[in-house]
């Protein structure tokens, strides 16, 4: 046996009295985790050198962390054989829950961006919560969303350790609660670096009140470990969207308090109680506007415990902060109610004000009166964007459209202010989950041809290129994509019930459910083929499987309502025998990081049919592209540079441009459209005509509403489905023809990998610290 694996088996006996035959999974899953935890202590224990760069975010989506962290300390396949050895599938830790903090997108990046840092060695530290329940857990009953709390922590926690000593105490107006610090190791690949991520946990200082026990009040005996624990409960189900509640406030200055508190006292403790040398050490990343409540807390430690005056402190804070805004919607762009604000956080507040003063200065030298765009401080509301743009020196988009969006449109007051502050970091995904661990069989081929260099050095793909000219190259990428749908249909089956037929093309759309993402766009144009197969509008169409995966937010009902339409369209499909043998729609259900890597490898067609404009960047694309599947999307986010880089040529493009909305905005008039095209009338009439049902709820004639007569709130079909319905068909029939020639389909996937080299986090973690941090 080797080591490792005698440590696991030790491990088994010293925790739980049992062996390698006899242990649950669970046990396994701890004794493994504890056994990988011993083996890169020291390393961990290891202080950091010069500057730490500091990520400050609400949300990270780490998904399962045993396979991941096993990879990069080079144990996974010792693991593996151990288990094999003891007859144990090694797909065992399967069942184990994901870390689901965080929504979407923007917590999934910031789990990419520790594993790019520590494999790279540079000091990144995360900050964040450990909410005790996370993302919830979704399931369908007849069809519609129904959530379910996500107890993440009854499989325990063993890649934590609760660091007591280092708790430190975060007041509000209202309580004080204590913020105790669980840190977990971000391991690089090949276990060198092991930088650290620090989870809050809010705890109560008096969590049992004996007297109020005696008078038998019981539950006032423990209101106020209830009202501590509230905190870091759970974490808000909203993707893009602001919450703008108390308890969410609360949430904010919690980690960012606790965390700026530790940050200060390591401050202290290394170079002593001159603070005006602070951003020397210490680059602070705000990701997006939820910890932006940490500008003023800095403030307020340097003015009071650091003893400096305003000016000097604010020029600390600017020094010291950056700020990466994630989207433009509207909606997602935090603002608070001044009064909720001075009674959730009186002792901060001032801070805002002092702020707030300064800028007023600022606009009065630079001659600008009409300040209403500017002021942090207005019409009864805190903007949080704004204080993050003024008191920082950097505001980076995250692909480029988004970044010259904002420098552009969303906020080009501030552009013409500060034009010196405006940088782009088109973000990436670390091709060590993304693709060596969910794809071992793709990955393999590459090394085969290119050698290993690419998992650290992701620019090598680009070696890949002439393979895709190599007939036998194709064959086997063609012969991995079989081998993985249908691991994905052993997969689906286990999760959904559902039989995947693995000689379709697999088409696939997962992401959180909004409408700006267009999942309804997808449903019409799958009802379109539907429609044209029977009617025999379409012909030599290859057998396609459609594939959604994506949670609404429990309380955006429309999203509700495109969730339940596509499962209706989806019995509609899979129930007619005129069609079932060339359509299959599923909506495979509580979408997560671990589905996601069953997916995505199997995957032929990538859907990112975001309306152009409103999806700031995405990066299941990235993740597609580098699994081999072609881009199906508009000109959007980060599909423009992909494309720009594997050749429009090979994805589908289709769809009006920022640039023609741009155009049409004031007078686009869907209705026009529905009444001109048959085919849209037919997709949309669905809604209402009794083809499909809602079960009553009124959902479907809302979802008609909202496209035919619009909302209090917005246009008609505010997205421009109805616009880009008949390019979307039109690009999706195309790639449905060309599949059909699969070697010239390979070659289309081959130069996708091959092209994916800029899309690795690595890059991106690198320009953060070289253009923003200086690390
Ligand atoms: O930048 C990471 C991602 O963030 C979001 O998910 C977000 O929450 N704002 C955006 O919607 C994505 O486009 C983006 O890729």
């Amino acid at each position: 046996m080797q080591p490792f694996q005698e440590a696991i088996v030790h491990k088994l006996r010293e925790m739980y009295h049992t062996d390698m035959k006899s242990a649950t999974t669970k046990q396994l899953y701890n004794a493994v985790s504890q056994a990988a935890m011993d083996t890169c202590r020291d390393t961990w224990a290891q202080p950091v050198q010069g500057k730490t760069a500091c990520y400050l975010s609400a949300e990270f989506l780490l998904g399962r962390l045993i396979h991941s962290n096993l990879m990069n300390l080079g144990l996974l396949k010792e693991t593996e054989d151990l288990l094999n050895s003891a007859g144990i599938n090694p797909n065992v830790f399967e069942d184990v829950e994901d870390d689901a903090l965080g929504n979407g997108g923007l917590g999934r990046l910031a789990a990419c961006f520790l594993d790019s840092a520590a494999t790279q060695g540079i000091p990144l530290m995360g900050y964040g919560i450990r909410y005790r329940y996370g993302l919830f857990k979704q399931r369908f009953a007849y069809g519609y969303q129904e959530e379910d709390a996500d107890d993440w922590l009854a499989w325990g926690d063993p890649w934590s350790v609760r660091r007591e000593d280092q708790k430190v105490r975060v007041n509000f107006g209202d309580q004080s609660v204590w913020a105790v610090p669980y840190d977990m190791p971000i391991i690089g690949y090949g276990g060198k670096v092991v930088n650290t991520l620090r989870l809050w946990q809010a705890e109560a200082i008096q969590p049992f009140n004996f007297r109020l026990f005696n008078d038998q009040k019981y539950q006032e005996a423990v209101q106020q470990k209830n009202d501590a624990e509230a905190i870091s409960a759970v974490l808000y189900p909203n993707d893009d969207t602001d919450a703008g509640k108390r308890l969410r406030l609360k949430q904010q200055y919690f980690f960012s308090s606790a965390s700026l508190q530790s940050i200060f006292a390591d401050y202290t403790a290394k170079c002593g109680t001159d603070y005006s040398k602070f951003a020397e050490q210490y680059a602070i990343q705000l990701n997006d506007t939820h910890p932006t409540v940490s500008i003023p807390e800095l403030l307020r430690l340097l003015m009071t415990q650091g003893h400096m005056g305003f000016e000097p402190a604010f020029q600390v804070v600017q020094k010291t902060f950056a700020y990466t805004n994630h989207t433009i919607m509207a909606e997602a762009l935090e603002k608070w109610n001044l009064s909720l604000f001075q009674s959730v956080l009186p002792e901060v507040y001032p801070y805002v004000v002092m702020i707030q003063n300064r800028l007023s200065n600022e606009l009065v030298k630079k001659n600008i009166t009409e300040t209403g765009k500017y002021n942090i401080i207005q019409d009864g509301m805190i903007h949080m964007a704004r204080m993050a743009i003024y008191s920082t020196h950097s505001t980076n988009g995250v692909a480029k459209i988004h970044t010259e969006i904002i420098k552009h449109s969303a906020l080009p007051e501030w552009y013409a202010l500060y034009p010196e502050r405006f940088n782009n970091k088109t973000n990436g995904v670390t091709q060590r989950r993304w693709l060596a661990l969910c794809n071992r069989e793709l990955a393999d081929f590459i090394t085969e041809r290119i050698g290993s260099g690419w998992v650290t050095d992701f620019s090598q793909m680009s070696r890949l290129k002439p393979y895709a000219e190599d007939q036998s190259s194709r064959q086997r990428f063609l012969e991995i994509k079989q081998e993985k749908k249908n691991q994905l249909a052993d997969y689906m089956y286990r999760k959904d019930r559902f039989g995947l037929n693995t000689s379709n093309i697999f088409d696939i759309q997962v992401k959180r459910l909004h409408e700006y993402k267009r999942q309804l766009l997808n449903a019409f144009s799958i009802l379109d083929m539907y429609f044209g197969i029977k009617d025999g509008r379409i012909q030599g169409f290859h057998p396609t499987t459609f594939i959604f995966g994506a949670k609404a937010a429990p309380g955006y009902y429309r999203a509700k309502g495109i969730i339940k339409f596509i499962n209706e369209v989806a019995n509609l499909v899979n129930y007619d025998n005129a069609v079932n043998r060339r359509m299959q729609v599923i909506f495979a259900s509580n979408y997560n990081v671990s589905y996601a890597e069953k997916l995505i490898p199997a995957a032929d067609i990538s859907e990112q049919i975001s309306t152009a404009g409103t999806e700031a960047s995405g990066t299941s694309n990235m993740k597609f592209m580098m699994n081999g599947a072609v881009t199906l999307g508009t000109y959007d986010g980060a599909n423009i540079e992909i494309v720009q880089n594997a050749g429009e040529e090979n994805n589908y493009i289709f769809g009006a441009r920022v640039e023609d909305l741009d155009k049409i905005k004031d007078t686009y008039d869907p209705v026009k459209l529905y009444e001109k095209e048959p085919r849209i009338r037919r997709v949309v009439d669905t809604l209402i005509d009794g083809t499909l049902t809602d079960g009553g709820s009124g959902w479907f004639a809302e979802l008609y509403d909202s496209l035919l007569k619009g909302a209090s709130w917005h246009k008609p079909d505010n997205y421009y489905l109805l616009l880009d319905f008949l390019p979307y068909c039109d690009a999706r029939l195309q790639a449905n023809h060309d599949y059909a020639d699969r070697q010239a389909f390979a070659k289309k996937c081959l130069l996708n990998i091959a092209a994916a080299g800029p899309f690795t986090s690595d890059r991106t973690i690198r320009q953060y610290a070289d253009e923003i941090w200086h690390i």
